[in-house]
């Protein structure tokens, strides 16, 4: 595949620290950027840029937790050596931009780590709200839209638009607007008029099921079956400071059943991770299908009477814990719980852990 071409020669570029322009994705590299920084990377290399490379703004470790771009990915067989990650790039290079040009895409402002770049930006492709940044970029394309990938996809259907002859690259670009647009149902107000229009005209180069294709990458978005504890518990990770301590809450989007069948020592990876993150206290919530969508919570802390008084005060504010039937094993006091309160998200939970400490 041509994709996968223009990836090695990336590459070299990298090794070679001789590439003059970087299309960068958002820090959150979710499937709309990686698709949108690595195909629009490809079409100004197909329209004769020589030493262009795309970037994915995430640590190549933690490539892995995106599992549906992984999975999406890796039918086109492109795994993360084939991609270029923030990880990859000089220091030197980021810190002093120097002769580089950056193209910036489905964000509208560089992050902390990518501000010494500002200076450089010499297009935006946006679907966020415009901020009024980089206002000399040419293009400087803001539109309020499900996804940026339908702003790439109209990019290389004005400019290049045989790149979707080859039908791997018309589905990698076609499946971001499915996922962002939530399969273009209009009840989820996230699909626009443009984002059906393009939609509708690179589905002419596609003759898979589109149907199944947003089912697969729903299923690959879940399907956690590659991951081991450790990263489960920071695939979807948020962490506090307050004066009494630094807790962390993770959300793992499978039963603590099928968890032990995967490691029987789950608690021990709640443990190093605590270690890792300096944290007084650890949260996992489990939230998952079964009969119905169910929450399992386990606590862990290194005070046992506190433990016990903490989950005295989730059980008063509703959370209607109940004692999970095994009993895992730890160094450290831990407590876990079948949780009858399915409302009680982390978003609901972090608050009173607040009060609870303050
Ligand atoms: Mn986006």
């Amino acid at each position: 595949m041509k994709l996968k071409i223009f990836l090695q020669q990336a590459r070299v570029l990298v090794n070679n620290k001789s590439f003059k322009k970087v299309v960068v994705g958002n820090e959150s590299a979710d499937l709309d950027s990686i698709i949108s920084a690595n195909l629009l990377a490809f079409a100004y290399s197909e329209m004769g840029e020589q030493s262009i490379i795309p970037l994915i703004n995430c640590k190549r470790e933690d490539y892995k937790l995106r599992t549906e771009s992984c999975g999406l990915l890796k039918r086109y067989d492109i795994d993360e050596n084939n991609l270029i990650f923030i990880d990859d790039i000089d220091d030197l290079m980021v810190q002093n931009p120097n002769q580089l040009e950056i193209i910036i895409v489905d964000h509208n402002k560089l992050p902390d780590n990518l501000r010494a770049w500002d200076n450089s930006v010499i297009s935006v492709f946006d679907h966020h709200q415009d901020i009024d940044m980089y206002l000399d970029a040419k293009p400087r394309l803001f539109e309020t839209l499900g996804s940026c990938s339908t702003l790439v996809a109209e990019f290389i259907l004005e400019h290049q638009p045989d790149i979707f002859k080859d039908e791997a690259l018309a589905i990698l670009n076609i499946s971001p607007i499915l996922v962002d647009t939530v399969n273009l149902d209009p009840e989820q107000e996230r699909v626009t008029e443009k984002d059906r229009l393009i939609y509708n005209k690179i589905k002419k180069f596609v003759n898979l099921d589109l149907q199944k294709l947003y089912d697969d990458l729903q299923f690959m978005k879940s399907d956690v079956s590659s991951l081991d504890s450790r990263d489960l518990l920071r695939k979807d990770y948020k962490q506090w400071v307050n004066k009494k301590l630094t807790y962390g809450m993770s959300s793992v989007p499978l039963s603590i059943e099928d968890w032990l069948k995967k490691d029987e020592e789950i608690s021990k990876a709640g443990e190093a991770y605590m270690k890792e993150n300096s944290l007084d206290l650890l949260l996992i919530m489990t939230a998952y299908v079964q009969n119905g969508f169910k929450r399992e919570l386990i606590v862990i802390n290194s005070d046992a009477k506190l433990l016990s008084d903490f989950n005295n005060m989730l059980n008063q504010a509703g959370l209607e814990l109940t004692d999970y039937p095994q009993k895992l094993e730890s160094a450290k006091p831990i407590a876990t719980f079948n949780q009858g309160g399915l409302g009680f998200s982390r978003k609901k939970i972090q608050p009173l852990i607040e009060a609870f400490f303050k």
